[in-house]
């Protein structure tokens, strides 16, 4: 491999669009040749997070061990995209802490709550109004916008190459488009 692992760190509400970037980017990335790896809800709580729920304390849990599965990783030159709520600063420092500050790429996806609750793919946010759900981000739960994010993203048009161009040209600097 002659890449570097590096952790590019999707932050962002429920619906706000991270796991959609996430596969466009592994995407793109592995038509350029670099070896990537997703971890998000789907490939991490239904398995070695699968004990974790919603609280602030499995929700700081989830992203510790994410952290440091992620860390691990990046050890062996992969290139990880991490798509997780991570709802408050607290958790993203850990996580950079945990992987190291030069290789911890803070993405916000800062698509508007409202646009969210829009779109509410699953249904969610519909069931958290009617409190079928507890704690839920953004609407039982808080979401802290984040203080020092590597770059921030607005996702609400159905066209992302843009937005995942923008993302490759900050992450793989080298790389010309
Ligand atoms: C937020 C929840 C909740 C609650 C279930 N709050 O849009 P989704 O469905 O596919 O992604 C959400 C996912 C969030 O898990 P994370 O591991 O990313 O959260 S955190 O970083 O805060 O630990 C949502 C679903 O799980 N989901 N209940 N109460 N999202």
């Amino acid at each position: 491999l002659k890449q570097q692992g590096k952790v590019i760190w999707l932050t962002g509400l429920s619906g706000s669009g991270k796991t959609t970037l996430a596969s466009a980017l592994e995407k793109r990335l592995f038509e350029l040749n670099y070896f990537c790896q997703i971890l998000d809800g789907d490939n991490v709580r239904s398995g070695i997070n699968k004990n974790l729920k919603f609280t602030e304390e499995d929700r700081l849990e989830n992203i510790r061990r994410i952290a440091e599965v992620s860390k691990l990783f990046m050890n062996c030159g992969i290139i990880l995209i991490c798509s997780f709520i991570s709802p408050t600063n607290e958790m993203r420092h850990m996580a950079r802490e945990i992987i190291g500050e030069d290789d911890f790429l803070e993405v916000f996806v800062n698509t508007p709550l409202e646009v969210c609750e829009q779109r509410d793919p699953k249904g969610l946010y519909k069931k958290a109004r009617a409190g079928e759900i507890k704690n839920f981000t953004g609407i039982s739960s808080p979401f802290e916008l984040p203080d020092n994010p590597f770059l921030e993203v607005v996702n609400t048009s159905p066209d992302i190459s843009e937005t995942v161009t923008e993302m490759l040209k900050a992450i793989i600097p080298e790389i010309k488009f």
